[in-house]
């Protein structure tokens, strides 16, 4: 799919081995099945491409319009001193399939009972790595081999160096991993390699349908790699580009090296912001002013606020409102939102890596309050976009996000016809308001928070005022939308 027709979906990210067991029925990819999954044993728990359709109506019952899943390429299969790759990364062959995950009908399954969902597939992919089982610094083709490497020519790869995080050419060319298990760093100018992997993924996506592609590790690859690569895949790119840096990120888009790149900077800002009471809410302010103006098309980056990579939210930070407010941030910000499997069950275990990678299953796929609230706001967001709703005559998706007023503890999002007001007070209620002017709602006329479905009217002055008082609602966010535009959408039912 076009990077257009992704701006308007809302993805839903799987670790592959953790989203779902295998059914009874299933064949057996890992065996003995663990009894229970410990994220702390790093090894696979038994989750498959089949599985994962088992449990596409609780993905969809949360209103994602896409799934990104596990890198399917086939990964090292032994004990290393991380254990072993149940997380997909560890390819040594990405010309074949992992055969812990499925089969090539199994993938296909997958593939299609999304597509008859209407729903996309993207899929995390890894070009710029290959693990080595032998620490051996100077590479040769009998250790290659033994690796089990596809590729067994040295010349493949550039020589040894760890990462200088400083140095760019370093971030390129050296490797990732460390001496216990480096990560070779594929030479993605030898022009073997470049044909092959842009054969490779052009068929890679036609055989499977792709829809999308997840880069990883984009930013450890030259930029000149990527326009040529992605053409080749004919479908969407967004790239992992993990750092702080916008100016840096926003190369990505534009030197036209991809569509794409996840929201790392805009991540920082609302972790910064809502990560703990009275957080700092001016740099999100900075950031999101930065993204903005740095972002050729900041509506295609990927927004989120935990992956696997990262610590959980709640995590971070307990309080379950700090949470909400920091999704409603997610979701109302220029970009297509982006939930890692079990934010939604609160997941809060896991600091890092492999902690944060816990077994869904064990949470029953219960109907949680987070549950709700997430489908709440993809209903809202798609809803906005589907029925065209305008404001001074601009779509939801064609209009910024434009940050009318902010103070230490609120903040004031307008993005067309929705208008988010969100606190990092926390959930205690205190005797605190906020009020917004200028909202461009006319006095007098009634608007409905579509959170909570109750009717605020518009004060003088355009202004609209919550109260942070009122018991079971401190800290709460609000998503206020004319009772027009909220009747026509029919999320309130008749207001
Ligand atoms: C394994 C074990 C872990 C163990 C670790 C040492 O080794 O499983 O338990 O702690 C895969 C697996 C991992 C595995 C690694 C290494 O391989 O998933 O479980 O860890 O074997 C991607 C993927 C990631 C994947 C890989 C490797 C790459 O999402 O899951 O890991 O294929 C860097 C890379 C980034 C990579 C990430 C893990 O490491 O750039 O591609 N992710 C700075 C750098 C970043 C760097 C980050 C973390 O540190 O700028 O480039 O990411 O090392 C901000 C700054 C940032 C800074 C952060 C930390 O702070 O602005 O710049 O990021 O303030």
């Amino acid at each position: 799919a076009t990077a257009d027709q992704w701006r308007s979906r809302s993805i839903y990210q799987v670790i592959t081995d953790r989203f779902a067991p295998p059914s009874a029925t299933a064949p057996a990819r890992t065996s003995p099945l663990p009894q229970t999954c410990d994220p702390a044993l790093q090894t696979w728990c038994g989750g498959t491409w089949l599985s994962i359709i088992d449990k596409l109506d609780y993905i969809q019952g949360m209103g994602f319009s896409a799934i990104w899943i596990s890198p399917v390429s086939m990964n090292i299969d032994v004990e290393t001193p991380y254990n072993y790759a149940y997380h997909g990364y560890w390819v040594n062959d990405p010309l074949s399939l992992n055969p812990r995950f499925g089969s090539s009908d199994d993938l296909l399954a997958l593939s299609a009972a999304l597509h008859s969902r209407g729903m996309y597939l993207m899929v995390d992919i890894v070009v710029n790595n290959v693990p080595a089982l032998s620490t051996a610094t100077a590479l040769s083709t009998q250790q290659l081999q033994a690796d089990g490497s596809r590729y067994t020519n040295p010349a493949y790869f550039h020589p040894q160096c760890w990462i200088d995080y400083t140095n760019q050419t370093s971030i390129d060319y050296c490797w990732l991993g460390d001496d216990k298990l480096p990560l070779m760093d594929v030479n993605t100018e030898h022009p073997d390699v470049i044909g092959m992997l842009n054969t490779w993924i052009a068929n890679l996506t036609s055989t499977y349908s792709i829809d999308g592609l997840r880069i990883d590790a984009a930013k450890h690859v030259p930029g000149a790699f990527w326009a040529p690569f992605c053409q080749a895949a004919g479908t969407f790119c967004i790239g992992e580009v993990y750092g702080a840096d916008i100016g840096y990120a926003s190369q990505f888009q534009t030197q036209k090296w991809m569509d794409s790149i996840l929201g790392y900077p805009l991540y920082y800002g609302i972790t910064a912001a809502f990560g703990a009471p009275n957080g700092n809410m001016s740099a999100f302010v900075d950031i999101a002013n930065q993204v903005q103006t740095a972002f050729p098309d900041p509506g295609l980056l990927g927004n989120f606020i935990e992956n696997h990579d990262l610590p959980r939210f709640r995590n971070v930070t307990a309080d379950p409102q700090l949470a909400y407010n920091a999704m409603v941030a997610q979701f109302i910000f220029d970009g297509i939102p982006i939930v890692y499997y079990g934010q939604e069950q609160d997941f809060s275990d896991g600091a890092a890596d492999p902690y944060n990678r816990q077994a869904l299953w064990p949470s029953t796929y219960a109907n949680t309050s987070t549950y709700s609230r997430i489908s709440k706001l993809n209903k809202i967001r798609q809803a906005v976009i589907s029925n065209g709703t305008t404001f001074g005559g601009k779509t939801f998706l064609d209009s910024p996000a434009k940050i009318l007023v902010s103070t230490a503890t609120d903040i004031a999002i307008r993005k067309g016809p929705l208008l988010a007001v969100l606190t990092n007070r926390g959930s205690p209620n205190v005797s605190a308001a906020f009020g917004v002017s200028d909202t461009g709602w006319s006095s007098q006329s009634n608007v409905i928070d579509i959170l909570s479905c109750k009717v605020f009217s518009v004060g003088t002055q355009a202004s609209i005022s919550v109260s942070y008082a009122v018991a079971g609602y401190g800290g709460m966010p609000y998503v206020f939308i004319s009772d027009t535009d909220a009747a026509a959408l029919g999320i309130c039912g008749q207001v």
